[in-house]
């Protein structure tokens, strides 16, 4: 009987509803999961670390979009920014502004990008909250 009202529930959904139910499936998991972060966090994975303090770290992306490109992340995992609370607002603007820091570090001087991915539509693969910083070359807009 379950089982006929599944195949008679999933016979009415659109494919639309149904990719967005296994997206939720999905993130459910991502957001319970240690990622990759927590193991350069604890140092069991090696990342070419740019800046730290007690809040932070700044490391170059391993599949770096352009000819700069670094993330920050909390220590403190936040899994995406939808999740990032009010009692939040002191890390988050620290971050914005070692994101600064790093920009100045790295001779960022024509500009930059600063880019939060947030969920599948965001096209976020990593749930640890990290800002993306891109510099070095034109950046086009709209991105893809
Ligand atoms: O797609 P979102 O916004 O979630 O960004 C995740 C970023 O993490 C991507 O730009 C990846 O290239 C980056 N990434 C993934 C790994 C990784 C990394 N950056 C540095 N070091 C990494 N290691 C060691 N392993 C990864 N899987």
């Amino acid at each position: 009987m379950v089982s006929f009202i599944l195949v008679i529930s999933r016979g009415f959904a659109d494919g639309d509803s149904e990719t967005k139910c296994a997206q939720n499936v999905n993130i459910i998991e991502a957001k319970n999961s240690p990622t990759i972060f927590d193991r350069i966090l604890d140092g069991s994975i090696k990342a070419d670390i740019v800046y730290e303090d007690p809040e932070c770290l700044a490391f170059r992306d391993v599949d770096p979009q352009a000819p700069k490109h670094l993330l920050v992340i909390p220590r403190r995992r936040i899994t995406m920014l939808e999740d990032a609370q009010n009692t939040d607002q002191e890390l988050l603007g620290h971050l914005m502004l070692v994101v600064k820091k790093v920009a100045e570090q790295e001779d960022l001087t024509d500009g930059y990008r600063v880019v939060i991915n947030n969920g599948p539509d965001g096209g976020q693969s990593v749930y640890h909250l990290h800002i993306h910083l891109l510099g070095g070359r034109q950046l086009n807009w709209p991105p893809g």
